[in-house]
């Protein structure tokens, strides 16, 4: 199906302008004269949106008429971020836009600015569903998200008094990215029982009556991919009450508060995105957010097969879904019993059908993070499904007990029902049994799933069934728009763009590495970058920094398994052994600044102290005259999508520490080594594929291997443990009230030295101090440090989401792009 179509951009400066001034004088009713960048951030949008929706519809059409296998990615969460400069930079048109907003008055950046982060999701999961999105529609897949549209994203973070205080986002006042669809809507049921009865032939029919429906409502947004016209959708689902608007019998007789409870009942359910990442936590509304998304997503996939006319046994010929964790698993049972009680068909033919059309990607092996549901709980939701359940695990069980006879312990172990009090079932597992493939997000953690909480599944169902995606980004947004003068001097040097949509091309760089004049720019840019971050310093924590420090940043989730604390340590032990040194010493040192960033869940009491310690630790170093610009320690509050936009180009060194075996891939890692950092990082995740890839030399790795972790466990519970002697020195600071009440991080320093030290902190810590020496050392030969540099990013083309959505199309989804004539 080769079809022409142009991108449609504006065909030149003017006509971007009369657009953004009919959008401002019309849509807005503004005059030119009272238009603040907030409203030439909405008209410019509006005037670029305008050109996608047309090439949206297209893509729609195009798809539908060439009826090839779509992609479904089921994801409860898209950290999308901003769509402007992404719009713009897609169809090439930045500099025009750039000349056309400076000719009303505006600079560009300051109206890409405007706009709220949609900040619909935690951290790594989220924002990898985002850039697959990105992917799917740059490489002309046929595919759709679908999500839910939260009325509130990932809470807003203000630090006061160095703690972390949650404030609500509500990021839907003006959002031009989204249009609703009234005329889409689904009804899903809640609660009620499930009636049996025999058909004419004798059959059992099951039917699920009564209880509570609400109102699926959907919201699409265009997802535009990078120089082709193909926009795909991700469709996003709000609740609404089924009934209308309130109850007006409640409200004629006078019981005004009541007759809106329904409403606000049902509007409950997409109100709030749940913020904790890498932890289930088994709330009641979480299971009926999961349930409302999977079934109205599964409806809305149904109906649209069912317009094909095809015969059942097409549809996983017809349809992928590929569920992002297992937040979205119900799908599996939701398909199952469509297909039983509403459409007629046979237990194993459905069965077929389902296992067909579903993969599972694993993105964790913390048993915290793995979910499991009461069966009461799914009893009282959802009666039906959890029978369905049962009927899974029990015709499952059964083909192992033919497979492995009288192996009660193995039946117990892999059972979807764990025998508890009360039951529970686990969803990684029902996962499993309904996908015809399972894959982890990095080669270590694909190998530990198979050799630890999956391993009985393996020997079930044969190592094939089993394999791996390592993660990806996309280059578009993570060199192209976050770092534009980089991704210009790459272009510069490789012949064009190319390396946007071929990541591999980057290799030319290498070519380049000696070149005097390129190496200067690249230096000057990198520079350039760590001031615009200065200056962000400055403006929100009032601390100056000097950019010509080593700028180290840790920024992502704030977890334990993550190690910001043995972080916030070790900048102690570097204070601690500045205040020891002599002037002369000093003279010698490395300036530093150690800049972290990141949210901890509002539950997650220990990660909410390592804020408070860090900018304790901030407070006291930042400071002391004595120190001045050789030690710095910034959190940056709020860190968010658009934010690392601007801070990942400024590091020089970024952090990636989790203890070995605890990161499934991390993504992070990718951004920062791609903008020319290098990296600080344990042999964990995908720190191990990108020490393949950019060779040893360019990297600095620390720490116990995963294979190490749980023997240093057990001696830590079972034997002697004695904690790091420079990790005791930072202890007794603390402890000395160097860092104000020093109650307030005691539970920091117990769970190391008393409680087993889960995460090896002090294991590992010896070396993660010598390790960051070998930095200060690299670093201090500039010349050297800017040949790693170049060298990795060189070597990083394996790394695009591009090369990971090709994968999984190819090994787990079978679709083909639908192929559309480049624009000219
Ligand atoms: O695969 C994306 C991302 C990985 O890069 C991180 O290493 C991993 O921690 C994260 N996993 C989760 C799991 N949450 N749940 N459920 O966020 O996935």
């Amino acid at each position: 199906a080769w079809l022409k179509h142009q991108v449609s951009g504006f065909k030149d400066k003017d006509g971007f302008e009369r657009e953004v001034v009919r959008h401002v004088e019309t849509t807005l009713a503004r005059s030119l004269y009272n238009c603040d960048e907030s409203a030439a951030y909405s008209a410019c949008a509006l005037a670029f949106r305008d050109r996608l929706i047309l090439e949206w519809n297209r893509t729609q059409q195009r798809q539908t008429y060439a009826d090839s296998k779509r992609v479904y990615y089921l994801s409860l969460e898209f950290l999308m971020g901003r769509a402007l400069d992404n719009a713009i930079l897609n169809v090439k048109q930045k500099d025009l836009a750039k000349a056309g907003l400076a000719d009303l008055g505006f600079r560009i950046e300051d109206v890409i600015q405007q706009e709220h982060d949609a900040a619909l999701g935690n951290g790594g999961l989220g924002r990898l569903a985002a850039c697959f999105l990105d992917s799917l529609a740059s490489l002309n897949y046929p595919a759709w998200g679908y999500g839910l549209r939260y009325r509130y994203g990932i809470f807003k973070q203000e630090i006061i008094d160095g703690y972390q205080v949650e404030v609500p986002d509500y990021w839907l006042d003006f959002n031009p990215w989204e249009f609703p669809r009234h005329d889409v809507t689904v009804d899903i049921q809640f609660y009620g029982n499930v009636v049996k009865s025999t058909d004419d032939s004798g059959k059992m029919i099951s039917r699920w009556e009564g209880g509570e429906t609400v109102k699926a409502v959907a919201y699409d947004v265009p997802i535009p991919g990078y120089d082709t016209p193909t926009t795909n959708n991700l469709r996003l689902w709000s609740s609404k009450a089924a009934s209308g608007e309130f109850d007006f019998q409640k409200f004629n007789s006078g019981e005004y508060e009541s007759s809106v409870a329904d409403q606000q009942r049902a509007e409950t359910i997409s109100a709030v995105l749940y913020p904790n990442d890498n932890l289930d936590r088994g709330k009641e509304l979480r299971l009926k957010q999961q349930y409302f998304w999977v079934a109205a997503s599964l409806y809305d996939i149904v109906r649209r097969f069912k317009k094909t006319r095809r015969s059942w046994k097409e549809f996983p010929d017809q349809v992928a879904i590929q569920l992002n964790d297992t937040h979205p698993t119900l799908a599996i049972v939701e398909l199952q019993r469509i297909l039983i009680d509403q459409e007629g068909l046979e237990w194993d033919e459905a069965w077929n059908i389902v296992v067909n059309t579903f993969g599972y990607t694993n993105h964790t092996v913390l048993p915290e993070a793995l979910e499991k549901w009461s069966v009461p709980l799914i009893q009282h939701l959802l009666p039906r499904h959890l029978q369905i359940i049962y009927d899974i695990n029990l015709y499952f069980l059964q083909t192992v007990e033919r497979q492995f006879p009288g192996n009660r312990e193995l039946l117990r172990d892999v059972s979807i029902v764990e025998e508890c009090q009360p039951q529970m079932i686990r969803m990684a597992y029902l996962a499993i049994v309904g996908s015809h493939k399972v894959n982890g997000v990095a080669e270590l953690h694909s190998d530990l799933i198979k050799t630890t909480i999956f391993k009985d599944f393996v020997q079930i169902f044969g190592p094939d069934k089993f394999t791996n995606v390592t993660n990806g980004i996309t280059p578009r947004r993570w060199l192209h728009q976050a770092n534009p003068r980089l991704s210009e001097l790459i272009a510069s040097k490789t012949g064009g763009h190319e390396f946007l949509t071929d990541l591999t091309t980057l290799n030319k760089l290498e070519l380049h590495v000696n070149d005097k004049a390129f190496r200067k720019e690249w230096a000057e840019i990198k520079y350039a970058n760590k001031v615009r971050l200065a200056k962000h310093i400055k403006a929100t924590t009032g601390v100056t920094v000097n950019p010509s420090a080593l700028f180290d940043v840790q920024v992502k989730r704030i977890h334990e398994y993550k190690r910001q604390q043995m972080n916030i340590f070790g900048a102690i032990h570097r204070y601690l052994t500045i205040k020891a040194m002599t002037p002369e010493e000093r003279q010698k040192q490395m300036a530093r600044v150690s800049i972290f960033g990141g949210k901890a869940a509002p539950g997650y009491w220990m990660a909410k102290q390592i804020i408070h310690l860090i900018n304790s630790v901030g407070a006291v170093v930042n400071n002391d005259k004595e120190i001045g610009d050789l030690l710095k320690v910034v959190f940056l509050e709020d860190y968010n999508v658009s934010k690392a936009e601007m801070i990942v180009p400024a590091s020089d060194l970024s952090e990636h520490i989790s203890t070995a075996g605890t990161e499934a891939s991390g993504t992070s890692n990718m951004k920062f080594v791609l903008n020319g950092g290098l990296i600080i990082g344990t042999c964990d995740g995908a720190n191990i594929e990108i020490t393949r890839e950019i060779s040893e030399q360019n990297i600095f790795l620390f720490g116990h291997l995963a294979e190490e972790v749980e023997e240093l466990r057990q001696t830590h519970l079972y034997g002697e443990h004695t904690v790091d002697p420079d990790l005791a020195k930072v202890f007794t600071a603390i402890e000395e009230g160097t860092f104000g009440n020093p109650q307030d991080f005691a539970g920091m320093i117990s769970a190391v030295r008393e409680h087993g030290d889960y995460y090896l902190v002090s294991d590992d810590f010896h070396s993660y101090i010598e390790t960051h020496a070998l930095v200060d050392e690299a670093y201090r030969n500039q010349e050297e440090w800017i040949t790693k540099c170049i060298t990795s990013v060189a070597r990083m083309g394996f790394f695009s989401s591009d090369r990971c959505i090709n994968e999984y199309a190819e090994e787990i989804w079978n679709v083909e792009p639908l192929k559309v004539e480049k624009p000219a």
